[in-house]
């Protein structure tokens, strides 16, 4: 008879980062993207820009047409924007 196995590996993980982010060695740099009118634009570009390796935080301002982004390349950041059916460029 199988015993009921009730496991449950909780992992809980030490994040030892500090909140106020007092030494990040991640830039922070800001791109124009054209073809935003909507926050479902919103939602599709911060997207883009987060599945980029190394983007660590993206934030789409919609009026202002421009996403402020953490860490990753702004090249592969872009290309991501792009392929997302919006144009992107360094301002
Ligand atoms: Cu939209």
């Amino acid at each position: 008879m199988l015993a009921q196995q009730a496991t449950h590996i909780m992992a809980f993980e030490c994040i030892t980062s500090t909140k106020e982010n007092p030494m990040t060695d991640q830039s922070s740099y800001t791109l124009k993207v054209e073809g935003m009118s909507c926050k479902h634009c919103e939602a599709t570009v911060t997207e883009a820009a987060r599945s980029v390796a190394g983007v660590t935080a993206a934030n789409v301002d919609l009026e202002a047409g421009k996403v402020t982004v953490q860490g990753g390349e702004p090249e592969a950041v872009i290309q991501a924007i792009t392929e997302a059916g919006y144009t992107a460029s360094l301002p």
